[in-house]
This record gives C-alpha cells, structure tokens and sequence, in this order.
C-alpha cells in the first residue's frame, strides 16, 4: 500500500475543550503522522468555501455557524492508506452511531459538534489540502 496523504481538522467544539493534543495522540497511534498542521479561526466565508458540497443540505448554516464558533486545527496527515485509516479512527458522523475507541465515540457532543473531519476520498483530499495549505507548508 503506497503512502498517501489526506486532510483532517480538529472543530471548534474540540478546541473549546482543550482536547486538540488528545485527538492528535489517536491519530499518531494509529500511525498517521502529522505532516502540517496550524490553528485558524475561519470566516464565514472560508466555511462556506470549504463546504459549498453541502451548500443545499438543510444543515448547511448550522454548519458554518458551528465551524465559525472558534479555531480550528488544520492537519495533514500522512501514512499508509491514510484516508481510509483515518476515517475509521474519526468514526461515524453522528457519535450515537460511533464505533468503541474512535474520536467521535470518545470525544464528540452531537452530530453538529463531532469535533473531526477528514477527507472521503483521494480526490477530495488534494482538493482540501489545497485550500489550506501551499506546498511549502507541508513538510514530510
Ligand atoms: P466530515 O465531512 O466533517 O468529515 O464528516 P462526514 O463526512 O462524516 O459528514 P458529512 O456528511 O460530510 O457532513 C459534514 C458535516 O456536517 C455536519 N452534519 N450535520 N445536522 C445534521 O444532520 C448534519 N449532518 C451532517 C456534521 O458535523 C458533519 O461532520
Ligand atoms: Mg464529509
């Protein structure tokens, strides 16, 4: 399996509750490692941005208002089958639906506040490394 990159963020219901060490510890035991990372606290616009897939779902301004609330960390990750591998370690979107030992399960409030994103898919994770980082920033 070849070494792939993918795209994670610590949300603001996470920041708020100091837990931005505790999660990046699940991530690195899991054996994706950090390959860029900075603090933002993004504006509206950012959010609509990064989300505009979900821009006609019903939850659209719930989640800019939530994502908006305060910093958020944004991550590289980088490993084997890392977009799969952290997708697993985030579990399901909604934490009533969490797997045991997941970041969700473990750490998050509610669907809205589930403290983690990560990429689905190769595509989506170029696309949103792109939109915060330059190549600069990403060291390996
Ligand atoms: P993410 O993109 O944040 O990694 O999460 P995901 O793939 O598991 O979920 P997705 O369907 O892409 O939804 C993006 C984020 O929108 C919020 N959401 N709220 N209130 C709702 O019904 C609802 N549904 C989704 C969640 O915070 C989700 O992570
Ligand atoms: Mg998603």
């Amino acid at each position: 399996m070849a070494i792939e990159r993918t795209f994670s963020m610590i949300k603001p219901d996470a920041t708020k509750r100091n837990l931005t060490g505790a999660i990046t510890k699940i991530l690195e035991d899991a054996g994706l490692r950090v390959v860029a990372s900075k603090r933002v606290w993004m504006s509206k616009r950012e959010a609509e941005g990064f989300y505009a897939v979900h821009k006609d779902r019903p939850f659209f301004g719930e989640l800019v208002e939530t994502m908006t609330s305060g910093p958020t960390i944004v991550q590289v990750l980088e490993g084997e089958n890392a977009i799969l591998k952290n997708r697993e370690v985030m579990g399901a979107t909604n934490p009533a639906n969490a797997d045991e030992g997941t970041i969700r399960k473990t750490h998050a409030l509610s669907i809205g506040e589930n403290s983690v994103h990560g990429s689905d898919g190769p595509e989506t994770a170029a696309q949103e490394i792109k939109y915060w980082f330059s190549d600069t920033e990403i060291v390996g």
